[in-house]
């Protein structure tokens, strides 16, 4: 697998035509359905990589498909009986697929700029690939379901000492009757990282929890609040 790093090399913008125009809306590569093919703007000099993560079923592959362009690359497995006492599927047992390696999609920003989003299986015996995963990332998505919070912990602890940024995202899974406050409190989770409520099943829901991811990020470069 190769790096995407903002470091990596992004195709030449053409020489001597200026600036490029934004795309308009109607230009910019949408949702592929049924995985139309979205090809890559030439104008696009640069690619950042975003990491989703947290607990098995806290809606990392869904949250992938929502936002991304293409169609999505998924490692998804059916679940078999070989994963019994393997995965914990406690609360989750409508779940009949797993993510096993990664979930990777992509979005263009603007013409010069594509974020990569890969997500990351949550069970234990893949944690091995999150150091990789996490290496050259501009900041991380941590997917929460109430039902399971202890599930993130540990992704929330390896950001931390990593230093990644990040943000928490509380996964609707109609369990809205606990605050974003409480969450915040079960998680004992720093005052400076940012808490949002989404439903990954939607596009414009789960891309604004990229949207204030992107928006942490910069305000930790500028100087702001960690
Ligand atoms: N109600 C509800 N269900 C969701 C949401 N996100 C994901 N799901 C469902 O939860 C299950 C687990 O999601 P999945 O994306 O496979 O979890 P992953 O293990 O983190 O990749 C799937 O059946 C999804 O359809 C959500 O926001 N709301
Ligand atoms: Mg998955």
């Amino acid at each position: 697998m190769h790096s995407t790093t903002s470091e990596s090399p992004a195709p030449e913008p053409p020489s001597g035509t200026g600036p490029p125009d934004p795309p308009s809306s109607a230009a910019r590569p949408g949702p592929a359905p049924g995985g139309a093919y979205s090809p890559l703007p030439a104008t696009v000099q640069q690619a950042l990589k975003i990491a989703v993560v947290g607990g098995f079923g806290a809606g990392k592959t869904t949250l992938v498909r929502s936002v991304s362009e293409i169609r999505p690359l998924s490692t998804e497995e059916t679940m078999t009986r070989a994963g019994d006492g393997i995965d914990d599927t406690d609360g989750v047992e409508a779940k009949h697929s797993t993510t096993v390696a990664f979930d990777f999609g992509r979005i263009t920003l603007d013409a010069t700029s594509v974020l990569y989003v890969f997500g990351a299986p949550g069970q234990e015996r893949f944690w091995f690939l999150w150091d990789r995963l996490f290496s050259g990332a501009l900041g991380a998505v941590v997917l929460v379901d109430t039902r399971r919070l202890r599930d993130s912990w540990y992704a929330i602890d390896r950001l931390e000492a990593q230093g990644t940024p990040f943000v928490v995202a509380h996964n609707d899974f109609g369990d809205t009757d606990h605050t974003l406050e409480q969450v915040r409190a079960a998680l004992d989770l720093d005052p400076a990282v940012p808490l949002v409520r989404c439903d990954a099943r939607v596009r414009a829901s789960a891309k604004q929890v990229l949207i204030a991811l992107v928006r942490h990020v910069r305000s930790l470069v500028t100087g702001g609040s960690r």
